[in-house]
């Protein structure tokens, strides 16, 4: 044995030491026995405590990120299973939407009908003149898949009791809403080199009505006071592909073109210029300077970016029921003003004109709500003893236009029958708003008041701006729930148009002089064409 141990020893001996003294009685510890005088016991009770605090700090530590870890996995879990919900009430909503082009297809087809059965008629009929529209009831078919349940206010069927499976066997939930974009007003039919006068009417005539006032009506970042024809031209310039600057009158008309569209822009920090291209969406227009929060609350829903041609009478809303309203006045004959008066000077200028069509506006906005949920509609029928909600609606109607003649029609409607008029108007959101803000516009329910109506409507005019076929463009809002997690999905998809790109069809017909290989290869493509599923997705977000 050496005199001097060996480092390793140092360890095992200090070991020994600190068992001995746990070993001892607790008082031994501290009283002072002649033999273990010379030991350092105090050194071997601070080396326990230390490495019983180092120890117990790296234990707590490790329990604690372990903890941590558990919870960001669960959360990541969740977060991803929230995400797939959100994706599959995506999925079912294209499913479910593109169920109504297929039915479309059907019936045209059995409606020509050689082939087709009695029963496919029929049905063929009934989707044709109820302009049915199955985006209506996708939340009812919904919940479906969610809950295993289909409900309606007339009754409601457990699918498990069928002996259905799968169907709502999953923990966390998923919703989804479902607008079509037609009853919006596109933007981006201002990317041409010279904007046409007539589209500028749709654009001016929804924002008319004075209580849009205090938004225009204000100074700009420059100091510059605003108005709507200044708002709307740099609207235009920011989005026309021309680089000089539009001048607008206040009866909406184009004066001219001149100067740099870019004056408005140069004060300020410089990085935003006019985008002079078609936008990729509508909250781009907060770049145009003028356009304020308050500008777009009111009218960002109304826009949108994608071709959806004349606004469709059962998406609109009140902007628009006014904007097209307000461009067809026409004064009875024999009216005061002057009859080369346009439409929209009548709209500017005359109070009671602006009252009238308000008043319409909101009451047609209000048949659109009303009928907007096919299950009121039904419950109206149910409870109801009429057959038909209004005197020139069809009976049983579940969409509130059937087609573009009834516009002109509703219109009459309403005018003549002021109980109608007050019942349609109170179903209006934004009736209620307004009502809200300005108790004075309350129409009384029970014995309601109405000014004399003195202006009529160009009925031509009328049908030629809306449109009430089958939107193709929709926008999905989806939200998908799991535990505390959410994920929110929206996509803008195109049932009009394929999922993949093929060539154009003019490509693809036949010439005399393609060689045999090219033929096969356009025949290809043209079956692909027919059968390839509808419904190309033009946008998408995930949060
Ligand atoms: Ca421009």
């Amino acid at each position: 044995m050496t005199k001097r141990a060996p480092k390793s020893n140092l360890l095992a001996r200090a070991t020994l030491r600190v068992l001995d003294a746990v070993d001892r009685p607790a008082g031994g510890l501290f009283r002072r026995t002649p033999g273990a005088a010379s030991r350092p016991r105090g050194i071997a009770l601070m080396l326990t405590l230390i490495t019983v605090t180092v120890l117990s700090a790296a234990v707590v530590e490790f329990a604690y990120s372990t903890r941590v870890n558990l919870n960001l996995s669960v959360n990541s879990a969740d977060k991803l299973r929230s995400y797939y919900l959100a994706r599959s009430a995506v999925n079912l909503s294209q499913l479910l939407v593109s169920f109504q082009f297929a039915l479309q297809t059907e019936s045209t087809e059995a409606g020509r009908g050689e082939d087709s059965d009695d029963m496919a008629q029929l049905i063929s009929r009934a989707v044709r003149r109820s302009n049915f529209q199955l985006y209506q009831y996708v939340p009812l078919l919904m919940q479906t898949f969610s809950s295993g349940k289909l409900q309606s206010p007339v009754g409601g069927v457990n699918l498990t009791e069928w002996g259905v499976e799968g169907f709502g066997e999953f923990a966390g939930d998923f919703t989804v809403e479902v607008i079509p974009e037609e009853g919006k007003i596109d933007l981006n039919q201002f990317a041409v080199e010279e904007v046409d006068e007539r589209d500028l009417q749709q654009l001016c005539s929804m924002i008319i009505d004075p209580s849009y006032d205090p938004i225009f009506e204000q100074k700009d970042k420059n100091g510059e006071t605003l108005n709507r024809a200044l708002v709307l031209s740099r609207i235009i310039d920011f989005i026309d592909t021309n680089m000089t600057a539009i001048e607008l009158t206040s009866e909406c008309t184009i004066r001219g073109q001149g100067g740099d569209e870019l004056r408005p822009y140069e004060r300020g920090d410089n990085s935003v210029k006019p985008r002079n291209a078609k936008l990729t969406h509508a909250a781009e227009l907060y770049q145009v300077p003028g356009v304020t929060e308050a500008f777009m609350r009111a009218f960002e829903s109304q826009f949108t970016v994608y071709p959806v041609g004349r606004p469709n009478l059962n998406v609109a809303s009140l902007p628009i029921f006014y904007s097209v309203l307000c461009r067809n006045v026409t004064l009875p004959q024999g009216g005061s003003s002057g009859a080369n008066a346009s439409a929209y000077s009548l709209c500017t200028r005359s109070p009671q004109v602006q009252t009238e069509v308000l008043l319409l506006s909101l009451a047609l906005d209000g048949i659109r709500e009303f009928f907007s949920d096919p299950m009121s509609v039904l419950m109206a029928y149910v409870g109801g003893t009429e057959s038909s909600l209004l005197p020139s609606a069809a009976k049983g109607q579940t969409v509130a236009f059937l087609s573009v003649n009834q516009l002109p029609s509703f219109i009459e409607d309403l005018k003549n029958d002021p109980a109608l008029m007050a019942q349609f108007l109170t179903y209006s959101p934004a009736y209620q708003q307004m009502v809200a803000q300005n108790p004075q516009m309350l129409i009384d329910p029970i014995n309601p008041q109405f000014p004399q109506w003195t202006v009529n409507y160009d009925r031509t005019g009328l049908m030629r701006s809306v449109s009430s076929q089958t939107p193709t463009i929709y926008r999905m809002k989806a939200v998908g729930n799991y535990g505390s997690s959410r994920t929110d999905i929206e996509t803008v998809v195109d049932f009009g148009k394929s999922i993949r790109r093929l060539p154009d069809e003019n490509l693809l017909t036949e010439d005399i002089n393609d060689a045999e290989q090219v033929k096969e290869i356009k025949d290809a493509l043209r079956e692909m064409r027919e059968t390839i599923p509808k419904g190309r997705v033009l946008y998408w977000s995930e949060r």
